[in-house]
Order: C-alpha cells, then sequence, then structure tokens
C-alpha cells in the first residue's frame, strides 16, 4: 500500500495562501461530508477541503502537492457509485463546486462550454432555452456535475440512443499535477490530430489530470416523444424482446427494465397508486423525433413487437403527468433500493441480446447463495444494475460469499462479451475485480499513462488499480 505523510501545519498554511483561506475547510462536519459519496455507507474524510475558484488555483495547488507528495482527490457533486471520489490516503479533497459557471453557448456551432462544477439539469435547461439538447441524463441528473459525468464516462436512459458522455465531449481544458495547463483536443466535430488525448481522459476517475473546462457538443432538441410501459409475467421474456425492437430497425431514445420488486420498493416510497397483478418485469420505452405521426406508426411497431413476444399490458403515457410518474418510478429506485438494508451494487454490461443469460446467472447464483437481487437498468445498452441485498444471509456468509458471487456474475459478463461497469465507473471499490477483465499487459500499458501524467501519483490515489498493479 502507498505511503503518504499526514499534511503538517506548514503545508496547510501555504495551501491556504495559494487558493485563499476562505477556500479552505478543516471543521469536523465538512471532512466527514467530503469522506463519502453515494457508494454504500464508507467514509474516509480528507484532511482538509479545497474549493479552488479558478484554474490558475488548481495549478498552483498541484504543482504545490506534487513536488511534496500529497494525495489530491478530485471530487464532484459526490453522486458516484464506485467511490471514485473517495480520499482514501487523506490529505485533499477537492471540490470542484465553485467552478460551476456555462460559460458559453454557441449557438453557430450547436456547441456549450462548461465549467467541471455545472449540475448536468442546469446545462440541459440552459441548451434547452436555446432549442438544444444535451442527451447523456444519469440518475442522478439533478445533483451531479459534467466533471464527475466525464470522469466516469457516465450514462443514462438517453444513451441507448444518443450515446454516452464521451460521445458529446470535444475539448478539455486540463490542469497536470506538474501544474501545466493545456486543452487535450480541439473544438471540432472531426479531429485526426494524434492520439486522443481528450477520450483518454474521459473515464480517468481524476487519476491523470484535473478537468477545468469542457467543450460539449449539442444536437437540436426533439420536439416529440411517446412513453410505453410495458408488464411482463416473466422477466426474462421482457429482457429478450429488447433486441427484436433494434431489429426492426427501431431505436428508442430510451428501454429500460424493471424488475416488479423495484417497482414495488418506488412506487411504496412515493406513495402512488399502481395497479400490480401477475406480472414479474416491466418495460419502460421511449421514443423520440420532430414527426408526432412518425412516431405513433414507431410506437405501434414496438407495440406489436410486445404483443407478439407474449407481453399483454401495455400502457401508452397519455399526457405529461402519466409520463413524469413513469418515470418517477424509474428514476427512483437506485436511491429506494439503497436504503431497503445492506447491499452491493453491480453495473453490469453485456452484449444487449445476450440480457437474459445474465439475469438468469444473477437468479440462479442468487437461490445458491441465499441473498436477494434487484435488477434494473438500461436494457437497450445491455446494462444491467444488479443490487445484491444481504437478506437473510449471515453476516459471516455475507463477508464469505459476496466476493464470490460478484467474481462469478462479473466472469459471466465478460462471457456474454460485457465487461464490469457500463456507467458507474471502477473507483474504490470494483477495483479488485479489475483482473478479471483486464490482462497484465493491459494494466502496464494503464501504468504507462499514469506514470506520465502524475509521476508521483498524487491524483486520486488507490482507485482503478487493483493493489500491487
Ligand atoms: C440508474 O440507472 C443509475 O438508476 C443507478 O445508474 C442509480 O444506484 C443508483 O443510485
Ligand atoms: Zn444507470
Amino acid at each position: 500500500m502507498v505511503k503518504y505523510s499526514p499534511l503538517t501545519t506548514e503545508h496547510i498554511t501555504k495551501i491556504k495562501e495559494i487558493v485563499h483561506y476562505e477556500n479552505v475547510f478543516q471543521d469536523a462536519e465538512t471532512l466527514l461530508h467530503y469522506g463519502h459519496d453515494y457508494t454504500e455507507d464508507l467514509n474516509f474524510p480528507p484532511q482538509i477541503v479545497v474549493k479552488p475558484i479558478n484554474k490558475e488555483q488548481i495549478a498552483a495547488l498541484l504543482k504545490y502537492c506534487n513536488e511534496n507528495k500529497i494525495p489530491v482527490t478530485p471530487r464532484g457533486a459526490g453522486t458516484g457509485l464506485s467511490g471514485g471520489s473517495l480520499p482514501i490516503y487523506g490529505g485533499i479533497a477537492l471540490s470542484l463546486e465553485k467552478m460551476n459557471r456555462i460559460v458559453a453557448i454557441d449557438k453557430d456551432n450547436l456547441q456549450a462550454t462548461v465549467e467541471p462544477g455545472v449540475i448536468n439539469e442546469n446545462l440541459r435547461i440552459a441548451v434547452e432555452a436555446e432549442g438544444l439538447f444535451y442527451p447523456p441524463d444519469p440518475a442522478s441528473k439533478g445533483s451531479c456535475f459534467m466533471g464527475g459525468n466525464v470522469a466516469h464516462r457516465s450514462g443514462g436512459p438517453k444513451c441507448v440512443k444518443y450515446g454516452t458522455t464521451k460521445d458529446y465531449i470535444l475539448n478539455l481544458e486540463i490542469v497536470l499535477p506538474s501544474g501545466a495547463i493545456i486543452w487535450t483536443g480541439a473544438d471540432t466535430l472531426k479531429n485526426s490530430t494524434g492520439y486522443n488525448l481528450t477520450q483518454l481522459m474521459i473515464g480517468s476517475e481524476g487519476t491523470l489530470a484535473i478537468v477545468t473546462k469542457i467543450v460539449l457538443r449539442l444536437i437540436p432538441k426533439p420536439q416529440h416523444d411517446l412513453l410505453l410501459w410495458a408488464a411482463f409475467e416473466n422477466a426474462e421474456q421482457a429482457c429478450a424482446v429488447v433486441p427484436k425492437i433494434f431489429h426492426q430497425g427501431l431505436v428508442p431514445s430510451a428501454l429500460e427494465f424493471m424488475e416488479r420488486k423495484a417497482v414495488e420498493l418506488s412506487v411504496a416510497k412515493h406513495k402512488m397508486s399502481f395497479d400490480f397483478g401477475m406480472e414479474q418485469a416491466y418495460l419502460l420505452i421511449e421514443v423520440d423525433g420532430n414527426d408526432i405521426t412518425q412516431l405513433h406508426k414507431e410506437i405501434e411497431s414496438i407495440y406489436n413487437i410486445l404483443e407478439s413476444n407474449g407481453c399483454n399490458n401495455i400502457l401508452l403515457a397519455e399526457d405529461a403527468t402519466t409520463k413524469e410518474k413513469l418515470w418517477k418510478i424509474r428514476r427512483s429506485i437506485g436511491e429506494v433500493v439503497k436504503s431497503h438494508g445492506i447491499y452491493k451494487e453491480e453495473d453490469t454490461v453485456v452484449k444487449r441480446a445476450n440480457l437474459p443469460q445474465l439475469y438468469n446467472k444473477v437468479k440462479s447464483l442468487e437461490q445458491l447463495f441465499g441473498f436477494e437481487s434487484i435488477c434494473y437498468g438500461h436494457a437497450g445498452d445491455g446494462n444491467l444494475h444488479v443490487n445484491i441485498l444481504q437478506g437473510t444471509m449471515t453476516d459471516a456468509a455475507w463477508k464469505n460469499d459476496l466476493p464470490k458471487v460478484i467474481t462469478t456474475i462479473f466472469e459471466t459478463c465478460k462471457a456474454l462479451g460485457g465487461t464490469i461497469s457500463g456507467e458507474h465507473g471502477i473507483g474504490l471499490v470494483q477495483k479488485q475485480y479489475m483482473p478479471l477483465v483486464m490482462s497484465k499487459i493491459h494494466f502496464q500499458l494503464m501504468r504507462g499513462i499514469k506514470n506520465t501524467f502524475d509521476p508521483n501519483g498524487i491524483l486520486n490515489p488507490g482507485k482503478i488499480f487493483p493493489e500491487n498493479y
């Protein structure tokens, strides 16, 4: 394990000089808050929290920390699900929350430039006022930061049609541990100029550099959407129909899967009325575009596919209130499952048509080990969020068997053409499973990249790489 010396009073005095004392926090409450994110109940308080207001402060801070080998853990809104922003070696939590300006919306070029502390939803609202659209919409869109979305290559329901964060980033301003400030590419839609440093940064979870500006590509806002809620008596059947929709040349703007248990918890949490029958699983299917007649045709085709694949309970959301209710049920699942007891969430992803096999494997493990599982997620992307709940397992069995269960689930993902995270990242809690999907050669290449950017290992130490790799 890497050893970092604790910050001394002299370090802290110097850091206060660099970023100004009013941007440095040391009180117990703040340290506790910045010691956890949305990942289980983990808590690793930093020694200090720093909230710089510009790139110059960050450059001077990183240079100083690099020279003094002080660990710096960057943080967005703290909504991460893999422990990526936890300062596990103490040191500095570097919050980007004060850098929250939408710098420009360029209507001529369908682009926006933002600082990393801009909330995803605020960007969406601002560009929508100009008739434009930024599609990636993580469940935490109302609070997560764009910087965090870049760090984790975040997704969301819309990504099945429009792609994830990686498909919208054109250029990034970054600060390196040396204190150098560079742009990774150009603000162009095409770029064939050497290695793609922009994409290298996306998903690097704050281990290579600090992002201080983001140039995004936007698209025109689709004018209409239609939403279907389809109930299935069998969850496998629901998963199996998903590829058939795409097969017919249809590309929904969302195609979400939910098990009954997930819906029950969400409905109960919001005290909603909901008519449950025999169904065991649901698909939420949205189409969007500008031609409403065309959308009705698409919905009709989807309806027919669902019906001919054993689904007899299909609801077309007629009005905005119904749409909102259905989306609320879906979007709240992550949060309600978390408050349901001891759990571990996995962000599995496989080739879309292989989803039924993955689902069945999870359920067979449930039988074998006696945990309870709740599955939901972005079926159109083959991205299943598997929540493993302790249920009636003893504490000892939970401790002993959970890693075996996770390993088997991840091995299944790999065998089904997938991998261990679709959109939540690796961070702290998945790193031990990385060798299941990456070889020594992968780690050597990644380590070489890490050392080139961050030779002293000060940026977000203890993340992505398993111990001793
Ligand atoms: C979702 O699709 C999120 O709802 C997971 O990716 C949310 O676990 C969560 O909080
Ligand atoms: Zn998700």
